[in-house]
């Protein structure tokens, strides 16, 4: 499906770098898409920040402006293509790019559900689909088909490549999603499978990676295009500096950690939120967070001292001064009335996932920004 290309860049023209899509240029270190001269004589051009990222796994945040992103995107309802979302199955509700419905125009969209390697194990991935259906349509989106894969694992990728297939019809496909959603993974999984491995193109465990369009032209002489992610604002990854994100994030499967709470006791999610069991009868709460994400359990009568006495050491990530700086917590009130499975979910940290029949109230405290609620429940 893909081309083998010469890669060598038409040196007249702009050079677009093959990591991150940015025009290099050779003047201003400080500037995106800077490259020594000489760098321009090799086959493959990339930027420092790339190079930097790939070999020294280098953070590299560059200020990026929703314009841009919004300039790629309405580019893509005015032509004929077919359309592939991409979002985080960990992280649902922080990585739904809104509004997609207004840029793609008459297109077909495919849903891409990524990181699939991430939940447990035994789940029924009908249900997920089904799950996903509910939520785009919830959401105002009706995808013409939905699948799971994990980019990193390689699940799902030949069914993936079916249902581009089939639904592309001689067209361009355009990967999008909001940043850090895997897009540029998922590309490199598809090249890596179909011998291409020589181009590679850039991933962070950091948000703001591809900075431009990339073009992977195929056999057909069309192409598929990597995009940059927009920016969600109540992604975690926004509120917490990259070390902590890398503790936030997990790596590999989820074990749930269940906890039976009798109303009056808290959960403290290291020191990024707060869960209080207020009112309600002993129930399971199954954490889905990262594995190594600290969890304590005290009584809702001693939270505050606990907050105040161990935030930033016992209770991290974050650790000392950041910690400050995500105080005080907003507090939401959930009012749960519930015959089925419901997640409390608090994006981009994870979910709690309640069982059956629960009537109570909790209170979620996380830090200004990060979006808290109720959903069906995902398992
Ligand atoms: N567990 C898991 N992690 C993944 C998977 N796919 C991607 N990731 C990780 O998610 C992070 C972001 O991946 P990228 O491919 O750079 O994401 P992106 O959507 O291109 O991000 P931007 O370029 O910033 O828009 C990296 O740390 C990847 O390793 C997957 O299938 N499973
Ligand atoms: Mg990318």
């Amino acid at each position: 499906m893909v081309q083998q290309q010469e890669v060598n860049q038409d040196f007249e023209g702009p050079v677009s770098c093959a990591g991150c899509g940015v025009e290099i240029q050779t003047e201003n270190k400080a500037k995106p898409g800077y490259a020594p001269a000489s760098a321009l004589k090799r086959e493959v051009v990339i930027c420092q920040r790339c190079f930097r990222i790939k070999h020294y796994n280098e953070v590299a945040p560059v200020e990026m402006h929703d314009d841009d992103f919004l300039r790629i995107l309405n580019g893509i309802g005015s032509t004929k293509c077919l359309v592939v979302m991409v979002v985080d199955l960990f992280d649902f509700q922080g990585s739904w790019l809104r509004g997609l419905p207004r840029f793609v125009g008459q297109n077909p969209i495919l849903l891409v559900g990524n990181k699939v390697d991430l939940l447990p194990r035994n789940i029924n991935l009908n249900r997920v689909k089904n799950w996903i259906q509910h939520e785009a349509k919830e959401r105002g989106l009706k995808p013409n088909e939905v699948v799971l894969v994990s980019a990193e694992k390689g699940i799902g990728i030949d069914e993936l490549l079916a249902r581009i297939g089939e639904f592309r019809k001689g067209r361009d496909v355009y990967i999008v999603g909001v940043t850090n959603v895997g897009k540029s993974t998922l590309i490199n999984r598809i090249l890596h499978d179909y011998g291409a491995a020589d181009m590679e193109i850039t991933t962070s465990p950091f948000p703001g990676t591809t900075l431009d369009k990339i073009e992977i032209p195929l056999e057909d002489g069309r192409s598929i295009f990597d995009t940059p992610g927009i920016i969600n604002r109540d992604q975690i990854g926004h509120l917490v500096s990259p070390e902590d994100l890398r503790k936030l994030t997990p790596k590999s499967r989820i074990n749930p950690r269940v906890f039976q709470l009798n109303d009056k006791q808290t959960l403290f999610f290291g020191g990024l939120a707060r869960v209080d069991y207020v009112r309600g009868e002993r129930q399971p709460f199954a954490c889905y967070l990262a594995n190594d994400l600290y969890i304590h359990r005290t009584k809702l009568d001693n939270a505050e001292e606990v907050l105040e006495k161990h935030h930033g050491e016992m209770l991290a990530p974050p650790s000392g001064e950041a910690a400050k700086a995500l105080l005080p917590f907003t507090r939401y009130t959930l009012k749960i009335d519930t015959n089925g499975p419901t997640d409390i979910v608090i994006a981009g940290l994870g979910w709690i996932a309640l069982q059956g029949k629960v009537k109570g109230v909790v209170e979620v405290h996380v830090p200004k920004g990060v979006s808290v609620g109720l959903r069906k429940g995902l398992i």
